[in-house]
């Protein structure tokens, strides 16, 4: 009869120990997938080390949340101007090597952009935002 009720209790706690884990589990597993993955930051050079007049990289993904920190690289000045997104263009020439700023992408899409002073001479780009 003790053992009976021995075994009966160890099992008892088993079973709790288990559901326990299994708590703690769901608990990550449902934290893990609330939580949005890491936004991340990528570099756009304006003027290639190599001295085109070209974003460098001229086409690049990205996903939604990510920003992109534009550097003003070589042959300045340089500007980023967005088709038809005033609120992600930076009109503002930047003149000295170095100079940057940052624009964060929140929605997906195709966004084409281009350098003012140089979009003549081919320094356009593309963000694509998944
Ligand atoms: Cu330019």
């Amino acid at each position: 009869m003790v053992q009976a009720l021995q075994a009966c209790a160890a099992r008892l706690i088993q079973a709790m120990a288990a559901s326990a884990l299994l708590g703690a589990l769901l608990v990550l597993v449902s934290f893990s997938s609330v939580l949005p993955a890491e936004a991340a930051t990528v570099e756009v050079k304006l003027g290639t080390d190599g001295g085109m007049l070209a974003f460098e990289p001229s086409v690049i993904t990205i996903s939604k949340g990510d920003t992109i920190h534009f550097v003003n690289n070589k042959l300045a000045p340089h500007n980023a101007v967005f088709d038809g997104h005033e609120e992600l263009s930076h009109i503002d020439l930047a003149f000295a090597p170095g100079e940057s700023w940052d624009e964060t992408f929140d929605q997906a899409g195709s966004y084409d952009y281009w350098c003012e002073p140089h979009r003549g001479a081919g320094m356009v780009g593309k963000v694509i935002v998944e």
